[in-house]
């Protein structure tokens, strides 16, 4: 008979350089297996005669358990390299510190936005709010102004290649007097509303940009006059400012939409900027045209509007002295305010 040895050394072998499972179970399936090389040993001791056989046989089963084990160990040794290269793989170091979230912060622009919704929702104004994209009628003609004015022209305002259902084109809105019609032709008075937003103007320079935020505020009504306009606006001065010392003047202006019109300036009696007169916002009695178009006849109806800018509110209140910086994005400037 073939001699067991030299089987079960090209075994071990083949079990010992096998890369993976499957290549164990098929170099076993070659010598344990039901044509394997082993096996095939076992049929020929048939042939032997009974003390050959003997012996034979228990050197093949000797051998056969030898193998087994090696596949076992092998087995074995297989398996825990595969746990190894998987831990390694998916290393977790539970001990290293989170990444958190940023907290993030409001813009100043918005902080000053729900400021003033705070302090008018205090004393009954409502908040409109309306499309950025406006109708030339909305924006203008509702407002009185006149066909040529330059406000209309293509330096001044930026048109939109989309066109209102009369043809003309829209415009993105100048100002929030807008959202101001819109609200007053859906409601009855008493008006009484602000209303904040983003505006566009063409103008880009150090203390202008394209897109900006106005407030401009409503109060039309029976019986309401330039006092309620005075105390009105002062009292939201004081507050917006925390502070008492402040005083408001107006002195006379002109605007399409507002008659008779004044520009309002402030002066901080203490404070940094304690002693100068600022202009701060633009104000009047709600012109009579302007009254029909809310679909209310200004002979019973009358009242005030104001318009001021967020930024140079912002800018005032903060003491911040470049526009450009809220546009910027730069997080050395917002995250004072986080
Ligand atoms: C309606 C009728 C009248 C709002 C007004 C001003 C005067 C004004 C400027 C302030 C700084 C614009 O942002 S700014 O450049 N605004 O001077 N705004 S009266 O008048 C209105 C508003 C709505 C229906």
């Amino acid at each position: 008979m073939q001699d067991v040895e030299p089987i079960v050394a090209r075994a071990l072998a083949e079990f010992a350089a096998a890369p993976d499972p499957a290549s164990l179970e098929n170099a076993k399936a070659r010598f344990l297996g039901k044509s394997g090389e082993l096996t095939a040993l076992l049929k020929t001791l048939g042939k032997l005669a009974p003390e050959a056989r003997r012996s034979a046989g228990a050197a093949i089963n000797a051998a056969k358990e030898r193998l087994e084990q090696a596949l076992e160990r092998r087995r074995a040794e297989l398996a825990s390299a595969r746990l190894e290269a998987r831990l390694a793989e998916e290393a977790l170091d539970v001990t290293l510190p989170g990444r958190g979230r940023g907290r993030g912060g409001v813009h100043p622009i918005s902080r000053t936005w729900a400021r003033i919704e705070r302090i008018f929702g205090s004393i009954g104004f409502d908040v409109a709010d309306g499309p950025e994209l406006e109708t030339d009628w909305y924006n203008f003609t509702a407002l009185n102004n006149p066909e040529n004015h330059p406000a209309r022209s293509m330096q001044d305002t930026f048109y939109v290649d989309l066109k209102d259902p009369g043809g003309l084109p829209l415009v993105l809105r100048t100002h929030t007097s807008p959202m101001q019609v819109r609200y007053a032709r859906m409601h009855r008075p008493p008006l009484k509303v602000i209303a904040p937003g983003r505006t566009y103007r063409v103008d880009s320079d150090a203390t202008h940009s394209p897109m900006f935020h106005q407030v401009e505020g409503l109060w039309i009504d029976e019986d309401v006059s330039f006092a309620d306009l005075k105390g009105v606006f002062a009292d939201f001065m004081r507050r917006f400012f925390e502070s008492d010392d402040i005083e408001v003047r107006f002195r006379p202006s002109y605007f399409p939409f507002t008659e008779p019109s004044a520009e309002i300036d402030m002066k901080f009696d203490s404070g940094p900027l304690k002693g100068r007169w600022l202009e701060i916002s633009g104000a009047g009695q709600v012109h009579p045209a302007v009254v029909r178009n809310f679909g209310l006849d200004p002979e019973r109806y009358i009242g005030f509007a104001f318009g001021a800018g967020l930024e140079r509110l912002t800018m005032l209140r903060y003491g911040i002295d470049d526009l450009r910086l809220f546009f910027d994005g730069d997080l050395r400037f917002l995250r004072q305010f986080a």
